[in-house]
């Protein structure tokens, strides 16, 4: 019986592994066990940062993590961690636990100390997730947080907190619209983010050869173009169509599968690994 188990099991797995080594990628290991999980000891800080949004007209509220033992003696790199569809600026830590993960990774030396941003990326003067999320002027204020992010939220964070500001102390990640977001608007910057990491982007990505075009505009490239989906995500094709127009074109980029569907389960992996990459020499 425990035989049959153990083959049944192994099968299992042998399955998994060759469905993503079909698609040309390694899998993105688990993170280790409690990597989600606070330890108690060594924690960094929440607070929230308010704006001043020239687009709006008016104030807006993002959330801040600073990382254990923050000091402006030191100046730190910045993640920029956006939501989804359905998400605002709690939903990293409620539902993905960011501070914890970056607590443990920092705590344990596999990542820099970094102060992570998290913005409200539905720029517009009602930004709360409710109603129709999928209505034309939501959808719309997501391509708008564009302009909000790099005039008035990036000038924010940098006025008030000790930071680099240089683009290789700039990344810029996100979930789903989050993600459609990082790549739509960090393949044009390359100057103000040198690392890039889109989790399961959505249908607000633009088309394979517009991210292109954008890049290509740019004199330098991204030291981290990173693109990862869940095998399960009905939205993979939109991470794999572009994953396969950049090896054509041979932008340099990585991609990443793994097992599970269009959630925090997945994404809270993935920033485990991303986190551990960036502000890093490559
Ligand atoms: C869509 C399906 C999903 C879409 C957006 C999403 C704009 C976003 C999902 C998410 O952010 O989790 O058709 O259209």
């Amino acid at each position: 019986m425990k035989i049959a188990l153990l083959t049944g099991f192994l099968t299992a797995l042998g399955l998994v592994i060759s469905s993503i080594k079909e698609k040309g990628q390694q899998a993105l290991g688990l993170a280790p066990g409690g990597f989600d999980v606070s330890s108690g000891i060594n924690k960094g800080k929440v607070d929230s940062l308010k704006y001043y949004s020239s687009l709006l007209n008016s104030e807006r509220k993002a959330l801040i993590y600073t990382p254990p033992g923050y000091s402006p003696a030191h100046t730190y790199p910045v993640l920029y961690l956006l939501h989804g569809i359905g998400g605002d600026e709690y939903s990293w830590f409620i539902d993905g636990q960011a501070h914890m993960i970056l607590d443990n990774l920092i705590h344990q030396g596999e990542a820099e100390p970094m102060i992570v941003i998290f913005p409200n990326g539905r720029a517009m003067k009602d930004d709360r997730p409710l109603g129709n999320l999928f209505s034309t002027e939501k959808l719309a204020s997501f391509e708008q947080f564009e302009e909000d992010l790099l005039g008035s939220l990036l000038p924010a964070v940098e006025a008030a907190y000790s930071v680099c500001t240089d683009s290789g102390s700039r990344a810029l990640a996100g979930a789903s619209m989050g993600a459609g977001q990082v790549l739509n608007i960090g393949m044009a910057h390359p100057d103000v983010f040198a690392w890039l990491g889109a989790f399961s982007p959505a249908p607000n990505t633009k088309s394979p050869e517009e991210l292109v075009h954008l890049a290509a505009r740019q004199q330098q490239m991204q030291d981290l173009l990173w693109i990862s989906s869940g095998l399960e995500d009905r939205l993979l094709p939109i991470a794999e169509s572009r994953h396969e127009y950049f090896e054509e074109l041979d932008l340099a980029h990585e991609y990443h599968l793994s097992e599970g569907g269009h959630n925090y389960e997945l994404w809270k992996n993935d920033l485990y690994w991303f986190a551990k990459k960036i502000f890093k020499p490559i």
